[in-house]
């Protein structure tokens, strides 16, 4: 009699089963995710840019607000998994720490304004971490980033209407909610997120969390 099939005893079947797995592509990045009650405060402060005048800017929406640790771009359905197993583990050897929002600016300057941030004032316990996530990242074989870390936390993305005059709006409101927002956060996880763009924006969706240490450093 026939034996039923074992997946385990057939390798052409898991062969084609891992072939498959590896083709599933995520577009993915690690983040420091914010409490909803900070998340409102970053959007009240859009908000009132917004009714300044300022146009052209397309806004994140309040519960996408985050800081970005590391944008890992299109990644293996396993290197999600290596990430499950190896980021707790980064994770926890690194300090809580509390995040300090404050101020106002642009990338690339205010010349030509692309992004519309609020600033960070971190610890050193945040670029640590951020060091070591960016090093497992090359480690399970996504590309290193380029560009010096500058933690900061998106509000808006200029467009191309983006003119002179919400220029010069934007620079007058810079100055003054600059000098009057501040937030702040206790920092106790990372969190994985998976990114699925569509035309009317980015879903966010947590893959998972992975806890920083009890110990509090600032
Ligand atoms: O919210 P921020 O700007 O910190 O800008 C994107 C966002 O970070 C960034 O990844 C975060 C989640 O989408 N991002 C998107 N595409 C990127 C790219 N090609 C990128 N960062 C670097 N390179």
């Amino acid at each position: 009699m026939a034996s039923p099939i074992d997946e385990s005893d057939h390798p052409e079947y898991t062969d084609w089963q891992e072939d498959s797995r590896s083709l599933f592509n995520m577009r993915a990045f690690i983040a420091i995710e914010f409490p909803q009650s900070v998340q409102q405060q970053l959007g009240n402060l859009a908000q009132k840019l917004r009714s300044s005048g300022l146009r052209g800017v397309r806004w994140v929406p309040p519960e996408n607000i985050h800081l970005t640790l590391k944008f890992l771009g299109d990644i293996k359905t396993e290197t999600v998994q290596q990430l499950t197993h190896h980021l707790p583990t980064i994770a926890r050897v690194h300090p809580s720490f509390t995040l300090n929002l404050h101020g106002l600016g642009v990338f690339p300057g205010l010349r030509h304004p692309r992004v519309l941030w609020v600033g960070v004032q971190a610890p050193a316990a945040l670029f640590d971490l951020q060091r070591d996530i960016e090093s497992l990242a090359q480690r399970l074989g996504v590309p290193p980033e380029t560009r010096p870390f500058t933690p900061h936390v998106t509000l808006g993305r200029m467009q191309t209407d983006f003119g002179p005059q919400d220029q010069a709006l934007l620079e007058a409101q810079l100055q003054v909610s600059t000098s009057t927002f501040h937030a702040s956060l206790p920092v106790k996880q990372v969190a994985l997120f998976r990114s699925d763009l569509f035309p009317t924006g980015a879903r966010y969706t947590l893959l998972f969390h992975a806890d920083l240490s009890e110990r509090v450093e600032n």
